[in-house]
C-alpha cells in the first residue's frame, strides 16, 4: 500500500489527503517547460479557456481581462508528457489505496494562475459539473509551482464530500457558484504544497481557490480518476464538452 491506513481514513472522513511530494525535480523541471509551451500555443490558437470570463468571450476579451484564470482541458491529447503523467505508477497506487486497482482517466485539466492576475476559482464540488454516477471519482492535484494560500493553493471544506450542494452558474464568469450559504468558509483548511507535491480529493469535497495576490505564477495539473462502471453525462453542467478522442483510458486494470 503506498497510503498508511491512517491516511485513508483521513480521505473517508475529510474527503481530502495532502499527500506532499510526489514528482522529483528534474519531472517538475520537464513538466513546467512543456506546460508553458502549450500554453504559448493555446494563446495562439484560442484553444484554451479564461473561466474569470464568460464562455462566449472571444480571444481579445478573454486576453484583456483583469483577471485569468487559464484552464487547458485534456493536456493528455496536446502532450506525451501529460499523457504519460496519467500512467504514473507513484499516483495510481494512491488512487488505488482509495478507489481499488480499476482504475479510468475521467479527464486531465491544467489550471494557471498567473502571477498578480490570477483570478479564482469558486467554492465547488466537482461532481456538480459532472454528476457521474457513482461519485466516487477522485482528483489528484499536482503543484508545479510551490503553492500557498496567496498564490492559491487549494482550499477544502473537510466532511463536505457526504452531501452535494446545490451549484448555480455564475451570470458574469464561466464557473459554476455555490450558493454561498452553503460552505462554511471558516471551515476552511488550506492545503500548502511545495512544487512537485500533490493533494487527494473527491469528487463532492468542497474546494476553492482564491485570486494570486502574489509575484509567483501558480501552475497546477489535475488529474480526475474513476472506477470502471462510471457513468456521465455527455455534456458537463455548464454546457461544456469533454472533446472526443483520447476519451477514458484504462489506466490501471486488475483482472
Ligand atoms: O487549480 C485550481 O485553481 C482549481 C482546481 C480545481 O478546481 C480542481 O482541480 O478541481
Amino acid at each position: 500500500m503506498a497510503l498508511t491506513q491512517k491516511q485513508i481514513d483521513f480521505f473517508s472522513e475529510n474527503g481530502y489527503l495532502s499527500y506532499g511530494r510526489i514528482l522529483e525535480d528534474a519531472e517538475v523541471e520537464l513538466l513546467r517547460r512543456e506546460y508553458d509551451a502549450e500554453f504559448a500555443k493555446a494563446w495562439r490558437e484560442d484553444s484554451l479557456r479564461n473561466l474569470a470570463v464568460s464562455a462566449d468571450a472571444d480571444l481579445e476579451a478573454k486576453r484583456q481581462a483583469p483577471q485569468q484564470m487559464l484552464q487547458i482541458m485534456q493536456m493528455c491529447e496536446r502532450n506525451m508528457h501529460f499523457r504519460r503523467l496519467l500512467y504514473n505508477e507513484r499516483i495510481l497506487d494512491l488512487v488505488q489505496d482509495l478507489i481499488g486497482p480499476n482504475i479510468m482517466l475521467f479527464h486531465d485539466q491544467a489550471f494557471s494562475k498567473p502571477a498578480r492576475t490570477g483570478g479564482a476559482v469558486f467554492w465547488h464540488q466537482d461532481n456538480a459539473y459532472w454528476k457521474c454516477r457513482p461519485a466516487t471519482l477522485i482528483s489528484c492535484w499536482l503543484a508545479l509551482d510551490d503553492a500557498d494560500k496567496d498564490n492559491g493553493a487549494m482550499q477544502v471544506i473537510p466532511g463536505s464530500h457526504l452531501k452535494p450542494v446545490w451549484h448555480e452558474q455564475s451570470e458574469s464568469t464561466d464557473l459554476l457558484l455555490d450558493s454561498e450559504s452553503q460552505v462554511d468558509k471558516d471551515q476552511a483548511v488550506v492545503v500548502e504544497l511545495p512544487a512537485g507535491g500533490c493533494m487527494l480529493h473527491h469528487c463532492q469535497t468542497l474546494h476553492y481557490t482564491q485570486p494570486n495576490t502574489t509575484d509567483r505564477q501558480r501552475r497546477a495539473f489535475a488529474i480526475h480518476f474513476m472506477q470502471p462502471g462510471t457513468s456521465s453525462p455527455p455534456t458537463f453542467s455548464n454546457g461544456q464538452t469533454i472533446r472526443a478522442g483520447f476519451n477514458h483510458p484504462v489506466l490501471r486494470m486488475s483482472i
